[in-house]
């Protein structure tokens, strides 16, 4: 099977972003990698018709903190269409890496599914720093930059729906 790398992605098939706003919430954990994926993510809702004034950029302490982040953008903004959760998870000596990986791949899902509206697992579940350095604007792409794309597929297919 092929495999898809969407930062590499044909900018004609991506939707317009210009009808949607947009919330981005970054963990502040392992920020070199979060910040670039940050960045990533923004560039490309505008370059792809997002207002400024329609992309909400939030931060939380880690990356647990990012579906309850995610409920309450819901809860607290009008006419808001997709939540991108940026985080960074590395392992380290002890077990917290499952735990955080396990609570925020379930807690983004269970969000998205209460509001039933997208948040986009924007979120590297590393072995190494170099390993999510290497998918936050290096070798392997930028996973903000994907986050930003899926997102906007997601609020056209919600639309296709409604
Ligand atoms: C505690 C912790 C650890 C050990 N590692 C990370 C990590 O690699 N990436 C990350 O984003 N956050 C980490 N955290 C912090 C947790 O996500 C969370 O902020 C705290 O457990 C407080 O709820």
């Amino acid at each position: 099977m092929k495999k898809t790398n969407l930062s590499d992605y044909d900018p004609s098939a991506v939707p317009d972003g210009s009808p949607y706003t947009i919330a981005v919430v970054a963990a502040e954990w392992n920020p070199e990698v979060t910040n670039a994926m940050l960045e990533g993510a923004v560039e490309t809702l505008k370059e792809h018709g997002v207002k400024t004034e329609n992309v909400i950029v939030r931060h939380v302490p880690g990356t647990f903190e990012l579906s309850t982040a995610a409920d309450l953008l819901y809860h607290f903004t009008p006419r808001l269409n997709a939540v991108i959760c940026i985080g960074c998870v590395i392992q380290g000596e002890t077990r917290h890496f499952e735990f955080i990986c396990q609570a925020v791949s379930q807690g983004i899902t269970n969000v998205s599914l209460k509001h039933g509206r997208p948040v986009i697992f924007s979120v590297l579940t590393c072995d190494t720093m170099q390993q999510a350095l290497d998918r936050a604007g290096g070798k392997h792409g930028n996973k903000g930059v994907e986050g930003a794309i899926t997102a906007l597929k997601m609020c056209k297919f919600y639309r296709e729906c409604v």
